[in-house]
């Protein structure tokens, strides 16, 4: 799954993804048209903890992928291959410049909610020029020819086009999951689950100053509406952070009064964004994170490990994460009966610790 680094220019999208995905940009970095692509580690406390608790030989989490596509506008918005990029992505993290630095001057003053309607207006032209031409189109195959699916489509795409006419976003229009197939070849943008990500500046009150943020820019309402989110960062700070051992980076969290460091939320948000959940695998040959849909059958979850498991299913031993940590073993979770028998058509759950049962 992907996400694309959105946003304006200079408001440190190319330095965000270089420290989720550690990447060492060089050359490729000149051309400005051209899309970074780098993969971070989801990180999970729940599989580390499971990890001392096995000390298996190897320790293996999830990861997404997320994609500098470059800064958003019209113009670039009119490019093929800029707008190919952007496409491709299944969520998209809006980086919103809240930093003052001299160094960086601003286009603009500071305006959160100003810049969010502005790039969310060009989303929406995009895919507003997108329906017009595809609504031009049936409308001549219609007269020539009448069929339910090509009707479907023309009353679906009418609906979006009204939407968007309200100045309202895709990802807020009611679909059903038939309707949500029908548009899916178009991958629109403004379909696409947004997650806006203020880069706030230092100062030394950084923890107060990160949880305020979303409600100080006014962000709140806007980040309650249909797959949206809000977080914020210092790009400066976890640009620091990332050169640490862990520490150090735990002792320097602390002395700003952080728990954690920002770049583990927003990954954890995006993951959720995305719909994403992970279940584990635990041994002492590997400790492992499944990346999975939520909603996803056991059946269909095995298949994540490996197909054969998933074509001869029989049962999933199932228990939570934190039932077996209490539990100590599998054979005491067995013993006091959290570990349970689950079917094809269980209903995995994000933190489940499974053993795939199999015939094959
Ligand atoms: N002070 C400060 N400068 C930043 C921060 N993030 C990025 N910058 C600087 O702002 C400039 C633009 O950053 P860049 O990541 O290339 O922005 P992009 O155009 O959105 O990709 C660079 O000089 C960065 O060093 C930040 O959080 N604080
Ligand atoms: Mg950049």
């Amino acid at each position: 799954m992907k996400t694309g680094i959105i946003g304006l220019p200079q408001v440190g999208k190319t330095s965000l993804f270089r420290i989720l995905t550690k990447a060492h940009l060089s050359a490729q970095a000149n051309n400005p048209r051209e899309a970074h692509i780098g993969v971070a580690k989801v990180p999970d406390d729940r599989l580390d903890r499971l990890a001392a608790l096995y000390n298996p030989k190897k320790l293996t989490h999830t990861s997404v992928e997320y994609v500098d596509v470059g800064a958003i506008g019209q113009d670039a918005l009119k490019e093929t291959a800029y707008i190919g990029h952007l496409r491709q992505v299944d969520a998209l993290a809006h980086v919103v410049r809240v930093f003052e630095d001299p160094a960086v001057p601003l286009v603009a003053e500071i305006d959160p909610l100003r810049d969010i309607k502005n790039v969310e207006f060009d989303l929406m032209v995009s895919d507003l020029g997108q329906i017009e031409k595809r609504l031009e189109r049936l409308e001549k195959d219609l007269k020539k020819m009448k069929t339910p699916e090509l009707e479907k489509e023309f009353e679906l795409l009418k609906r979006a086009n009204a939407h968007l006419g309200s100045e309202k976003p895709l990802r807020e229009m009611e679909m059903t999951p038939e309707d949500k197939k029908r548009l899916r070849g178009f991958m629109f943008l403004s379909e696409k689950p947004i997650f806006y990500v203020l880069n706030i500046g230092e100062s030394t009150e950084l923890g107060k100053e990160l949880e305020e943020a979303v409600s100080k820019y006014k962000l709140t309402e806007i980040a309650a509406r249909p797959n949206a989110a809000a977080t914020a960062i210092c790009g400066k700070v976890e640009a620091e952070l990332a050169e640490m051992s862990d520490a150090d980076a735990a002792e320097f969290l602390s002395s700003y009064g952080l728990k954690e460091s920002g770049l583990v939320r927003l990954i954890r948000t995006t993951y959720k964004l995305l719909g994403l959940i992970s279940f584990f695998t635990a041994g002492e040959d590997e400790c492992r994170a499944w990346q999975i849909p939520a909603n996803t059958r056991a059946q269909e979850g095995a298949g994540a490990i490996h197909s054969d498991l998933e074509k001869h299913f029989i049962r999933a031993e199932t228990i939570r994460w934190d039932q077996l940590l209490e539990a100590g073993s599998e054979a005491n979770a067995r013993a006091k009966g959290t570990l349970r028998l689950e079917g094809k058509d269980y209903i995995v759950q994000d933190g489940d610790v499974m053993h795939i049962r199999h015939s094959g």
